[in-house]
Parts: structure tokens; C-alpha cells; sequence
């Protein structure tokens, strides 16, 4: 008796191979598979005559059994994959319509919104007078800090730690901010220098006002009898030539160690339902202050370290955060929105 069903199964097996071939859609497939193997298929038809096999003999019959159900499972799906592919490429090569409308492709990006920043600043400088300077992402420890007034044991180094990337006497860290620059001007050339330094800076930082990489514009103005009038009036007139006028400016007496008197510019803002908005006079009250800057006299311990006579020139320095101002500008009250790379944000501003 196993052996008859054992040649049901070979049979089963033939048949159901022979008819796969045969079939051409993925409704057809589903019929045979039923038919085979579905609960009241040929397949179950022949396992209800198990029970007249011989007990010696079921191990035998039933491997069998579940070989050929495996094997016509294996052969049934590989048959709708076949298909399916065919599926594809027919769609693919279906008749190519000549009149569809090409597809554009996306040419309407833009620049980013710190580089929009940046260069809008940097029009306003050029504008009043200062040439554009450059300095390296990668800078010595010496035009850092050191030549800027901020010795190796000096506290203000912990507000701006950074990745150090060669060690030893030479050392080499991605720049905590633009003032380097300013060393780098006044070694290569002697005074008067009227310079604004754009660029990436890095720190150990992170918030939502505060970004490991961020963008910061450096200015520089040294001559015989600068003095803070000329500080406060140029950073003003940048302000408002940005912003436009009826803006809440705060000056905020700050400390750095290569200024001398030194102070931080706050712009004020108010919420609203959209977030956060430049206030203007007699339209909003002011309801908070984000800094933007830091400033100040240059202190004669740099005019020393870069070989100028102290005695005979002044000037004053300042460093600007693009992304500080692009928030107030746009209304962005989290800095890490303009690195996330998300276009929907992006080509809104
Ligand atoms: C400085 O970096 C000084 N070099 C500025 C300076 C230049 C002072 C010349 C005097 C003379 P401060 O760390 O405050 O200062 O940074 C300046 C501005 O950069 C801040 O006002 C703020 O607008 C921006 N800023 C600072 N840290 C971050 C940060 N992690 N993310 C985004 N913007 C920042």
C-alpha cells in the first residue's frame, strides 16, 4: 500500500511540474497552488490515505510526502517571481509615449541660508569700507589662542575646547572662532587694516542656540584714534542696514581676553504664534534677547603679540554668529534646523 502511495506523490509531482510550466499569469498560479496544495487539494487527498499505509513504512511515505509539498512550494514561488519580473519588464518596455511632458529636472535651489546670511553681511562691510580676508578651519594653537591674549592656563579656554588635531609643539585644533584671523592680518601687514574674516568655527557645544559648527563673521578696524564711538556706530549702522530700522539693540559689557573694554550685542525678540520674531520699536514689545556678537577694544597685549606700537594705533574687533542672525531673520528658534538637510525647511528660506 506505500507504495502505491508513494507513485500518487511521484505522479502528483510530474503533473503539478508539467502545468507550472504552462502558466503565464499570477491568477493561474493561485488556482494550481490550490489546487495542489490548498486544504482540499490533491496533495491533502493523497496524505488521507496515510492511514492505510503500513506502520513500518509511514517514516518512508511520509518524508516523501513532505518533500515533494516543500519541493512544490519552492517551485510555485520561484514561478511567481518569474512572473513577476516579466511583469516588470513588459511595463518597462512598454511603448514610450513621445508626448508626455519631459521631467524637469529640480534647478530651483538655492543658497543656504548661512551663505545667504554671510553674504548679505559681507555686502553691508565691504559697503562701509572693509576688505574681505580669509583664514584656515585647521589653525595653530599660537593664532588661536595664545597671540589672542589666552594663555594655556586661561579660563576663558573652557568656554571653547575644541578638537585638537595635531599634538606636541606645533599644535594644530579646528579654530574656536574667526579672531585668528585677525593675527593673521596684522602679521602680514601693517596698520591701518580694516578687515572682515567670514568663515566655519567649532566648539564643544551644543542647544538649541548653539551649534558644534556654526559660521561667524570676524571684523577688524585698527588706525590711529579708533575708539568705541566708532565700535558702536559701525555695529549699528550693520544692524539696521541688515534688519532695518526701529530694531532693540543691547549692548552688554562683556569680557574677552583679547579686548579691553569688551562687550556683547543682544537683539531683542518677541513670540508670537510663528515663533520667534524681531521686535520693533513701538510695534512689539521686547520679550526676550538672543546674543549675536561679541566685541571690543583691541587689547595692546595683541597689538604686542603681532608687533604693532600700541602706543601709536587703537582699533576695535568684533566676531558675529551668522547663525544667531539667520534665526532672528527667518524666525527660527532651533539652530539645529539649518543642518538637518531637510528641503521642505530649507527652500522655505
Ligand atoms: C567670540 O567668539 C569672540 N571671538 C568674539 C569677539 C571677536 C569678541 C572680536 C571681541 C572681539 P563668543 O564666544 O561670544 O565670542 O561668540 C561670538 C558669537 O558667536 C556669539 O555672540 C554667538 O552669536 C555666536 N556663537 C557662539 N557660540 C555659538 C554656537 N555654539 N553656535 C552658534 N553660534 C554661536
Amino acid at each position: 500500500m506505500g507504495d502505491g502511495v508513494l507513485q500518487e506523490l511521484g505522479r502528483l509531482e510530474a503533473l503539478a511540474r508539467a502545468e507550472l510550466t504552462a502558466i503565464t499569469t499570477a491568477e493561474e498560479l493561485q488556482a494550481l497552488r490550490v489546487r495542489f496544495l490548498g486544504r482540499k487539494g490533491l496533495l491533502t487527498t493523497i496524505l488521507r490515505q496515510m492511514g492505510t499505509v503500513p506502520a513500518a513504512e509511514k517514516p518512508l511515505v511520509g518524508r516523501r510526502a513532505n518533500d515533494v509539498k516543500a519541493m512544490l512550494e519552492a517551485s510555485l514561488d520561484a514561478h511567481r517571481e518569474t512572473l513577476a519580473h516579466a511583469s516588470i519588464a513588459a511595463a518597462l518596455t512598454d511603448r514610450l509615449d513621445m508626448t508626455l511632458p519631459g521631467r524637469r529636472p529640480a534647478t530651483d535651489g538655492h543658497e543656504h541660508p548661512i551663505r545667504q546670511m554671510t553674504r548679505r553681511v559681507l555686502a553691508i562691510c565691504t559697503d562701509l569700507g572693509f576688505s574681505i580676508f580669509d583664514g584656515p578651519e585647521v589653525e595653530s594653537e599660537q593664532h588661536n589662542f595664545e597671540a589672542l591674549n589666552m594663555p594655556a592656563d586661561h579660563p576663558a579656554r573652557d568656554m571653547q575646547d575644541t578638537l585638537y588635531v595635531e599634538a606636541g609643539a606645533c599644535q594644530r585644533l579646528l579654530r574656536t572662532h574667526t579672531s585668528p584671523v585677525q593675527i593673521r592680518v596684522m602679521l602680514a601687514q601693517p596698520p591701518p587694516v580694516r578687515i572682515v574674516a567670514p568663515g566655519a568655527v567649532f566648539r564643544r557645544d551644543a542647544d538649541v542656540t548653539h551649534s558644534p559648527m556654526f559660521h561667524q563673521v570676524e571684523g577688524l578696524y585698527v588706525d590711529h584714534g579708533v575708539t568705541f564711538q566708532h565700535l558702536k556706530g559701525t555695529l549699528l549702522q550693520v544692524l539696521e542696514r541688515l534688519f532695518g530700522e526701529g530694531i532693540s539693540v543691547r549692548f552688554r559689557p562683556s569680557f574677552f581676553p583679547f579686548t579691553e573694554p569688551s562687550a556683547e550685542i543682544d537683539l531683542g525678540y518677541h513670540r508670537d504664534a510663528h515663533g520667534m520674531r524681531l521686535a520693533r520699536h513701538g510695534a512689539e514689545p521686547v520679550t526676550d534677547w538672543l546674543e549675536i556678537l561679541g566685541c571690543g577694544m583691541v587689547d595692546p597685549a595683541v597689538f604686542e603679540a603681532v608687533g604693532y606700537d600700541a602706543t601709536a594705533v587703537s582699533g576695535f574687533a568684533f566676531g558675529l554668529g551668522i547663525e544667531r542672525l539667520a534665526m532672528l531673520e527667518w524666525g527660527i528658534d532651533d539652530i539645529r534646523r539649518f543642518y538637518e538637510n531637510d528641503l521642505r525647511f530649507l527652500t522655505q528660506l
